[in-house]
C-alpha cells in the first residue's frame, strides 16, 4: 500500500545534493518510520506536508500515522529522496559516471535540480570563484536529453519502417521505445498532446528536428523538474538568483523553458538547514522547519558559544529574513505539487475513521486516480474481489469511475459483499 513516490536530486558535483538530501531527511518524524521495505545507501526519506482530515473530523488526539507523523492536522507523509550522484559534462558520453547515473533517473518521477547558485562550483564541481551557473540549468537538461534523444536516434529509421508497416498508434510505437525509462504510456500520451496540431504523423518524422521536438515535449512529462537554487546563504548567489530568475520567468507557466518554468524555481540553502536543525536538536534553538525564525530566549534551552551565535545571525540575515525560508521543505512540497498527487485515506468506518488509532493510512496517488482503481491498489484480495461500494465523509456514496479529489471524496471506506 505504500506509494512508491520518488524525488531524485540532480546535479553537478558539490552543488549539494547530499546535503539537500540531509537537511529534508532527518525529520523529526521517528527514523524507520517509513513503508519502504528497501532504502538503498543513496535514499532517503522526506516528508510531504498535508493536511490532514483528522482535524477538521475532531479526532486529532486520536490520529496516529502507520507511517510518518501527525501533529495538531499537519500530517508529514512519507516520501523517498534519491541521491543520484556522478552527472558530469558529457555524461550521456560515457563521462564519469556516465550511463550509471542515467539508468538511476528511471526510478525518478520527479527531479529536483539542486544547482549552486553561489558560483564556487566549476561545470565540473571543482571549487573556484565567480562562475556563472546561468547555464546549468539548460546543460543538465541538455545531458538527460542526448541520452534519450541518442538511443532513439540510432533505431529510428527501422523504428519508422516498422510503425508505418504494422500502422501502431503513435503512442504505442513509442511507448515501446519509451518504457524503459520507467515510462507509462500515459505520459507518451500527454507528451504527444503538448505538441502542436500541424506537426507531422510519426510516419513522416524524418528530419532529426522532429525527433528532437518530441523527446522535448516527453522530457517535459516524464521529468517534472523543479529547480533548488542552493547556496543562497553565500554572498555572490543574489545575483545569480536575479539572473537565473529573469531568463525563466517566462509569460505563461505552460510553457517551460529547458523544462522549467520560474513557478518551480525553489531558493534553498541546504547547509543552513542542516545547521539550523542540528541546534535544535542540540537544545541550543528552537526551530521549525519551513518557518522564517528560531528562537533563542526559551526556556531549557542551552546557552550558545559565540561562533555558534554568529552563524546563526548569518543564516537569520541572508537566509530566513531575506527568503522567508531554507526553501528545502518548499522543493519537497513543490516536487509533489508539480506531479499534482493526491492524498487518500482509507478507512474502516465513517462514524470513528478507525478505532483506537484514527486515520492509520496515508497513500499519494497519482491525479485521476479513481475510486475503484485506489481499492485495487491496496492489494486487498477480498476488497478487490468482493468490491460493494465505497463512501465518503457524510455518507455519500461514491461511483467506481469518480476520480479521487483532495478535499471532496479522499476519505474513503469501502464496503465488500460479507461471501466472496
Ligand atoms: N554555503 C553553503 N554551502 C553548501 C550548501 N549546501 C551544500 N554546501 C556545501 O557544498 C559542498 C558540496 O556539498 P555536497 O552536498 O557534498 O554536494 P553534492 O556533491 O552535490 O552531493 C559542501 O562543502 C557543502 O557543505 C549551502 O546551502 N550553503
Ligand atoms: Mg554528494
Amino acid at each position: 500500500m505504500a506509494s512508491s513516490f520518488v524525488i531524485a536530486c540532480v546535479g553537478k558535483p558539490s552543488a549539494g545534493k547530499s546535503s539537500f538530501l540531509n537537511a529534508v531527511t532527518e525529520a523529526s518524524a521517528k527514523v524507520g518510520n517509513f513503508p519502504f521495505t528497501t532504502i538503498e545507501p543513496n535514499e532517503g526519506i522526506a516528508y510531504y506536508p498535508v493536511a490532514c482530515p483528522c482535524a477538521t473530523q475532531g479526532v486529532s488526539e486520536r490520529c496516529q500515522p502507520r507511517h510518518g507523523s501527525c501533529v495538531g492536522g499537519k500530517r508529514l507523509v512519507p516520501v523517498r529522496l534519491l541521491d543520484v550522484a556522478g552527472l558530469v559534462p558529457g555524461a550521456s558520453e560515457g563521462r564519469g559516471l556516465g550511463n550509471q547515473f542515467l539508468d538511476d533517473l528511471r526510478h525518478a518521477d520527479v527531479l529536483i535540480h539542486v544547482v549552486d547558485a553561489s558560483g564556487t562550483t566549476d561545470e565540473g564541481g571543482k571549487e573556484t570563484r565567480g562562475y556563472d551557473p546561468i547555464d546549468d540549468i539548460r546543460w543538465l537538461r541538455g545531458e538527460v536529453e542526448a541520452w534519450i534523444w541518442g538511443n532513439l536516434d540510432r533505431k529510428w529509421a527501422g523504428i519508422v519502417r516498422r510503425h508505418v508497416a504494422t500502422k501502431a498508434a503513435p503512442a504505442d510505437t513509442l511507448h515501446v521505445q519509451l518504457a524503459g525509462y520507467g515510462t507509462a504510456r500515459e505520459i507518451v500520451v500527454r507528451a504527444l498532446d503538448r505538441l502542436p496540431r500541424d506537426f507531422p504523423e510519426l510516419g513522416r518524422w524524418e528530419s532529426k528536428e522532429e525527433l528532437r521536438r518530441f523527446v522535448g515535449v516527453f522530457l517535459d512529462e516524464r521529468f517534472p523538474t523543479v529547480v533548488a537554487l542552493n547556496k543562497i546563504d553565500m554572498p555572490d548567489s543574489d545575483k545569480n538568483i536575479s539572473a537565473i530568475m529573469k531568463r525563466y520567468n517566462q509569460k505563461s507557466s505552460t510553457t517551460l523553458l529547458d523544462g522549467v518554468s520560474v513557478d518551480n524555481i525553489v531558493l534553498t540553502s541546504a547547509l543552513g538547514e542542516c545547521f539550523l536543525r542540528k541546534m535544535h536538536k542540540q537544545s541550543f534553538i528552537h526551530y521549525e522547519t519551513g518557518s522564517d525564525d528560531f528562537s533563542l530566549d526559551l526556556p531549557g534551552l542551552k546557552p550558545l558559544d559565540e561562533k555558534s551565535r554568529r552563524r546563526l545571525e548569518t543564516i537569520r540575515d541572508l537566509v530566513l529574513f531575506r527568503y522567508g525560508s531554507t526553501g528545502v521543505q518548499e522543493a519537497i512540497v513543490r516536487a509533489v505539487d508539480a506531479l499534482g498527487y493526491v492524498p487518500v485515506y482509507p478507512v474502516k468506518s465513517l462514524a470513528n475513521f478507525g478505532t483506537p488509532a484514527a486515520f492509520r493510512d496515508c497513500v499519494l496517488v497519482k491525479p485521476g486516480t479513481t475510486v475503484r482503481e485506489f481499492a485495487r491498489k491496496l492489494h486487498n484480495q477480498a476488497l478487490d474481489r468482493g468490491y460493494a461500494g465505497a463512501e465518503t465523509i457524510g455518507g455519500i456514496q461514491l461511483g467506481e469511475s469518480d476520480v479521487i479529489v483532495a478535499g471532496k471524496n479522499n476519505v474513503i471506506k469501502y464496503s465488500t459483499t460479507s461471501h466472496e
